[in-house]
């Protein structure tokens, strides 16, 4: 299958997914793209993750997931890197040299590995979810300032540009959003520059309507 030249005329793009940082993700790139998109909103600790029709789409019982004709993906990164791929728009910009997807790359595995999953999610398991996982304090404890030392270095970057890339805004800007709004909820202090960054992006539309759709429980509606 030629993901570049894939037509449109099969049933809408499909996510599922909403009501965390993950599930926000492949939401907001989808508004910014305007794409016309069907959402199933199931929550991750509703039972919904393990009903038999899900398991059967998902064997990892977890969300985000995306279903477009013959594509299946589970991952955030990757689902939102497949629709800025597949339904390219001026909205969300992409790399195109070598360079520049790999310094995209480095932002995104950046973000994600040492931010998402070694932090947010680290404080998610052993505090929130802690019957499930084990409650640990000292880790709980630990993790603000493993964070705040890597907003120290996005602070850095971000002191003299608007977006992680210099080419406009982009992937790896939305991680780095989904989770500024999770440390923010988690009461992890951010960095006046992060502030900044994160008050701008917040002026956009895509992004305001993905918020309110992913955490339709806050807002109402
Ligand atoms: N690395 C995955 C993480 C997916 C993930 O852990 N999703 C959580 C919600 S944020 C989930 O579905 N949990 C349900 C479960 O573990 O049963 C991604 O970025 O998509």
């Amino acid at each position: 299958m030629n993901f570049w030249t894939k037509k449109t005329a099969e049933a809408p793009v499909k996510i599922w997914g909403a009501g965390t940082a993950r599930s926000l993700r492949p939401i907001w790139v989808a508004e910014e793209l305007g794409l016309d998109y069907e959402l199933a909103p199931i929550g991750p600790r509703t039972g919904e993750t393990q009903t038999k029709e899900y398991t059967e789409l998902n064997r990892k019982q977890k969300i985000p997931f995306l279903v477009d004709g013959e594509v299946h993906l589970f991952e955030s990164v990757a689902i939102c890197r497949y629709l800025i791929m597949v339904y390219p728009n001026d909205q969300l910009s992409s790399p195109e040299a070598l360079l520049e997807k790999v310094k995209e790359d480095e932002w995104v595995s950046y973000i994600y590995g040492e931010i998402d999953e070694t932090s947010l999610y680290v404080m998610r398991r052993h505090r929130d979810l802690a019957d499930i996982y084990g409650a640990s304090e000292d880790v709980v404890q630990s993790a603000p300032a493993y964070v705040q030392r890597h907003f120290g270095v996005l602070a850095k970057h971000l002191e003299h540009q608007q977006y992680l890339m210099e080419r406009g805004f982009s992937l790896p800007d939305v991680l780095l959003m989904s989770c500024l709004d999770w440390a923010v909820h988690y009461e992890v202090p951010v960095p006046q520059v992060l502030q900044n960054y994160r008050n701008v992006i917040a002026e956009r539309p895509a992004y305001q309507k993905a918020m309110a759709i992913n955490y339709k429980d806050l807002f109402g509606g």
